[in-house]
């Protein structure tokens, strides 16, 4: 028989109220010797004293509900404990679940990879649920809940049960055919393929916005010394993350932000001022500074009014078509040269007296609104699926490719082994421990 978990399912530390789950066999029956229930009405909030069935003693006045099996969360029979979340009403009532024979506390994830075993989730939800939980937008929350509610999961799944349609069609004719594929039959099985073939390939010419948007778009703050940078992520922390001094040179390392624009998340780093140096120190801050330029999604470079529109080599090297361009400290006057560089409008501020930061933001926020909107069609959110989506997107192109009946079916094999790795129903042992690991909470 399965051991019965438990676990406490709110978060811990001092609340109002704490939440405890317990799913297995002998769920029914803790329920029974916590609060002398006997047959409780399933998925009913029911007002109950709660005694340690040990010493008889009262542990907490609270709710309890019992969800039997199968229409549960696991999946098993699950009693769910309100109680009062004061750290020794938790503390007790953990001693006096871990006191009864067959119950234990629960490894990190083991509810959800039960959800899992059982059928009631495939991995895509999985990981849906658990970008719930971490989601801290309003942007990532919807992205998180469409893929819970299985729209992921459901796409992929339509995409393999077409191309195991077209492999056991294949499949059916393989004994009767001597040499090459008859033409009907190719012509049948390559529609079918290049169909599903085009689908994912739009799917993945997404400009990873579904990533973006579940890991927080990447921007830099870049520029020359003294230009304003560190000023301008405190403006956008609101808060005084990094120091800020008159002494050019100032910021080394990089000191990143993470922050919500309209629902979307953002992690903005300030970086070390671009220039020539000597400096050891200096000469490492400005190499890390290029590096987060070059990996992030997009550039914020910052100049100063005084010196625009002369830009210094380092900089100039690092705009590009993803890069805002700012002049900073117009309260000191504004050059009467033309903002504008490569061919990019510069967006004229003072962080300072805050001139110029609502157009900032505005064109900030349509940027990133750009880059990580949610679109109709089911995000790609991992680089596991994208991988399995690129798997299969080349096997089926392989399998376009050939004559060999027997070789195009193996291809179609491998592509609908490849769709399979994205919901969980083929080839899952070597990426099941990695999703469940990621899926702790309070991790
Ligand atoms: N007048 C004026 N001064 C500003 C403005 N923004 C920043 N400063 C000042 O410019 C100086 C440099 O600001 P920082 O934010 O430290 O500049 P930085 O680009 O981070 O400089 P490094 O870290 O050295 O590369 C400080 O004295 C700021 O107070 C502005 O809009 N107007
Ligand atoms: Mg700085």
């Amino acid at each position: 028989m399965r051991d019965t978990i438990f676990a406490l399912a709110s978060a811990p530390g001092r609340a109002g109220v704490a939440v405890f789950r317990v799913s297995g066999p002998q769920a029914a029956t803790a329920l029974a010797r916590l609060t002398s229930q006997r047959e409780p009405v399933p998925r009913v909030l029911t007002h109950q004293i709660i005694k340690d069935p040990k010493s008889d003693e009262l542990l907490d006045d609270g709710m309890t509900v019992w969800m039997p099996a199968p229409a549960s969360f696991t999946g098993e029979d699950i009693v769910e404990l309100h109680i009062h979340g004061g750290q020794a009403v938790v503390a007790a009532l953990t001693n006096a679940l871990s006191a009864m024979p067959g119950l234990r506390l629960a490894e990190p994830g083991e509810f959800t990879r039960r959800a899992f075993q059982n059928n009631k989730m495939d991995l895509t939800a999985v990981e849906g649920l658990a970008d719930l939980i971490d989601a801290e937008t309003e942007a990532q929350r919807r992205q998180a809940l469409r893929q819970l509610q299985g729209e992921l999961g459901r796409l992929t799944e339509s995409w393999r049960e077409q191309l195991v349609r077209a492999l056991a069609h294949l499949e059916a004719s393989i004994d009767f055919i001597e040499e090459d594929l008859p033409a009907e039959l190719a012509d049948d099985v390559r529609t079918a393929l290049a169909t599903i073939q085009a689908a994912i390939a739009t799917h993945l010419a997404d400009n990873q916005r579904g990533e973006r948007l579940r890991e927080g778009l990447k921007i830099a703050i870049i520029g020359p010394p003294n230009a304003g940078k560190s000023s301008l992520l405190n403006m956008l922390a609101k808060r005084d993350a990094a120091i800020v001094s008159a002494t050019a040179g100032t910021t080394r390392d990089i000191i990143e932000v993470h922050l919500n624009l309209n629902g979307y998340p953002l992690v903005v780093a300030d970086t070390a001022g671009l220039r020539e140096s000597d400096d050891p120190i200096e000469i490492e801050g400005v190499r890390r500074a290029s590096a987060r330029a070059q990996d992030a999604d997009l550039r914020l470079a910052v100049f100063d009014q005084a010196t625009w529109p002369a830009v210094d080599p380092q900089t100039r090297a690092l705009i590009d078509g993803d890069t805002l361009v700012v002049v900073n400290k117009i309260d000191q006057g504004i050059s009467e040269s033309p903002l504008e560089i490569q061919g990019l409008s510069a967006i004229a501020v003072s962080v300072k007296t805050g001139a110029g930061i609502e157009a900032l933001l505005e064109k900030l926020s349509q940027e990133v609104a750009e880059r990580c909107h949610l679109s109709a069609a089911p995000s790609i959110t991992r680089a596991r699926h994208r991988q399995a989506l690129e798997d299969c997107s080349e096997a089926i192109l392989r399998a376009l490719g050939s004559m060999d009946p027997e070789l195009i079916a193996e291809d179609l094999r491998l592509a609908v082994r490849a769709l399979g790795r994205i919901t969980g129903r083929v080839d899952v042992e070597d990426i099941l421990d990695v999703i469940f690991r990621d899926f702790c909470i309070g991790k």
